[in-house]
């Protein structure tokens, strides 16, 4: 993990921040000269001479944007660049001016005016560099990106590369064996912003519940700072909703402290409270005397307090009971480029069909959703890039960890995210996969012991050797779709058997994480056949059963159907036009699922809460 925080831009009265998202210039790396762009330094010329460029929206994965296979089917290098201005006055101010990509799918080279600036590996997570010295004060400048979407078994996620023998020779294709399509580009918003030469790095709280009394700790980094003027001092006030100061700062100028709130108003998941997702702003004040600059940052954060035992996981000293998704950042066009109006569309579907939380399955969701759920209150199980994990190796394991280091450093202070999860359907059966995830819990732990630490698993519990490094063992499984298709009647067995074996084995809390039918919209059968919308319902209800049975015991905390909405995949027989497992169409419509999940949800809500 790069060194140095990685907090979201926002503008405050010390920074300026503008956005480079818009229409870049796009290019494929050449067919037959792949390595081209670098040896003819594209990133440096003037691209007339080197090429043409198509328009390429950015933030979007490129690969449906199109009429061309050649660019949803590219493997390997593509090339992006546009120009941008930087103002006059962020020099005379002495601004350090700094570049941030939400993220780029999957490994970035990133150049301004020719000066390689960044590079960074792993999707679905953000990465920034100052580019003080690079930039042009007051004229334009160019910014270039190369982005290789190939993964191999030493990326999270893994994938390989096979030849195959086509009409024209063989040709390099990339195989991979999980179960969303491998788009790529530029998929979240690309900020240009400003800091004080003394700037507020990274920002830290935990919180905590003493009676009536909020507890706030927090720990600030700084960056910039040079020896030997004297160091900076630190000021903390904490505002509620309204913008009012609730709790100033003691004046200490301390980095690190503790806010103490009477009657806080505590950061409750959705249809647990009249306000769920209560968000207080932690307000940084950084001084320099010696430099005589400051910089403010404004952090929103809750207040709420986790804990986890044998058979429970509790907010609030509330056990809760998980009723979600597993989900996907994809929609037509755009792939799983960031889109302001699907964020909205989906809280909103969410709520309406009163679930509480999600798994951001199989990576790291953009930062704009997760504000979401952290303003309207929906819990977050907070899953790292690793899906079908296997062919453990010394490399994929430190890449893995850095995923996780990174998701952490992200996510840290978010109410919302209450669970970290290591992995989806590893292969936890294999040799070494013990070692492996011994190492990735430990690592998580050494990082945060405020969470409990989850992985979706698959393999059984005889053969699975990562479950019990886990704080809270989630499982994917599917019964009447998988094993047993078309056989309804032997689902709500299987369900109670497999959690009850977890548990027994292992004393932890269980909660299934995934579990659904393919289910093309429009397609009736009665009596129920597999794919029609009469099977999806009649598949649910036997596992609504199960979970109802199971909750009685005392160790089942959650039920998250596969999936919340029909996703695109790689091309396979099984699947017609992408997986279609959603409650939701692709466009968001709702399949009769939807109206089912929604009287169960509700009806959870109204008997728990
Ligand atoms: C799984 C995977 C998920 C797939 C799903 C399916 O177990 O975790 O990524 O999409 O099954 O529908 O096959």
């Amino acid at each position: 993990v790069s060194p140095g925080g990685v907090l979201y831009p926002r503008e405050s009265e010390t920074r300026d921040v503008r956005s480079l998202d818009g229409i870049w210039n796009f290019r494929l790396a050449s067919e037959t000269d792949p390595l081209a762009g670098f040896t003819h330094k594209w990133f440096d010329s003037d691209l007339a001479q080197t090429g043409e460029t198509i328009p390429m929206p950015v933030p979007s994965s490129y690969n449906d944007v199109t009429q061309e296979k050649s660019v949803r089917d590219h493997l390997g290098l593509v090339w992006y660049d546009r120009t941008f201005y930087v103002p006059d006055a962020w020099r005379e101010k002495k601004s350090r001016v700094w570049l941030r990509f939400g993220s780029v799918n999957y490994a970035a080279q990133v150049w301004v005016n020719g000066q390689l600036a960044v590079v960074h590996e792993i999707g679905h997570l953000p990465f920034q560099a100052e580019i003080t010295p690079a930039v042009k004060f007051g004229a334009k400048n160019r910014v270039t990106v190369v982005v290789d979407n190939t993964l191999l078994q030493t990326t999270v996620p893994q994938g390989r590369i096979d030849s195959i023998d086509t009409d024209n020779g063989t040709r390099a294709v990339q195989s991979y064996t999980f179960d969303f399509f491998n788009y790529a580009g530029i998929h979240r918003p690309v900020h240009l912003y400003t800091t004080p030469a003394i700037f507020i790095d990274d920002i830290s709280v935990n919180t905590d519940i003493e009676g009536d009394l909020g507890v706030v700790f927090y720990n600030i980094s700084y960056g910039g700072y040079i020896q030997p003027a004297s160091e900076p001092t630190c000021y903390v006030d904490l505002l509620d909703k309204d913008g009012n100061i609730v709790v100033a700062d003691n004046g200490q100028g301390d980095l690190q402290g503790r806010l103490d709130v009477p009657n806080a108003k505590l950061w409750w998941p959705y249809l647990m409270h009249e306000n769920p997702g209560y968000l207080y702003t932690l307000q940084v004040r950084l001084k320099s005397n010696e430099w005589g600059t400051e910089d403010v940052y404004r952090l929103p954060i809750g207040i709420r307090k986790l804990e986890w035992n044998e058979t429970s996981f509790l907010i609030n000293s509330k056990p809760i009971y998980l009723r979600g998704f597993g989900r996907h950042e994809d929609s037509d066009i755009r792939g799983k480029g960031l889109d302001y109006p699907l964020i909205i569309k989906d809280y909103n579907l969410i709520k309406w069909i009163g679930a509480n939380s999600y798994r951001t399955s199989h990576y790291p969701y953009a930062e704009e959703i997760m504000d979401q759920a952290d303003q309207q209150g929906i819990l977050i199980i907070d899953e790292c890039p690793s899906v079908d994990t296997e062919n453990y190796s010394p490399t994929l394991l430190q890449k893995h960890a850095d995923s996780l280091g990174e998701l952490i450093r992200r996510d840290k202070n978010r109410p919302s995210v209450v669970m970290w999860s290591v992995a989806n359907e590893a292969r936890t059966h294999l040799t070494g996969a013990d070692t492996y995830f011994g190492y990735i819990v430990e690592y998580v732990k050494s990082l945060d012991t405020t969470r409990p630490v989850t992985m979706a698993t698959a393999r059984g519990f005889s053969e699975d050797k990562a479950a019990r490094f886990m704080d809270i063992i989630g499982f994917n499984r599917y019964n009447g779709w998988y094993s047993n298709a078309g056989k309804i009647d032997t689902i709500k067995k299987n369900v109670q058997l497999e959690a009850e074996s977890w548990f027994f084995k292992f004393r932890k809390p269980i909660f299934m994480t995934e579990y659904g039918a393919d289910t093309m919209p429009g397609l009736h059968f009665d009596p129920d056949y597999i794919w029609s919308e009469e099977y999806q319902i009649a598949l649910m209800s036997e596992h609504f059963k199960a979970f109802d049975a199971l909750r009685e015991q005392g160790f089942f905390i959650g039920e998250m159907i596969w999936n919340f909405a029909d996703f695109k995949t790689a091309q396979t027989y099984t699947r017609v036009g992408g997986n279609k497992k959603g409650i939701f169409t692709r466009d968001r419509q709702p399949k009769s699922s939807a109206h089912h999940l929604r009287r169960r949800y509700w009806a959870l809500s109204e008997e728990i809460e």
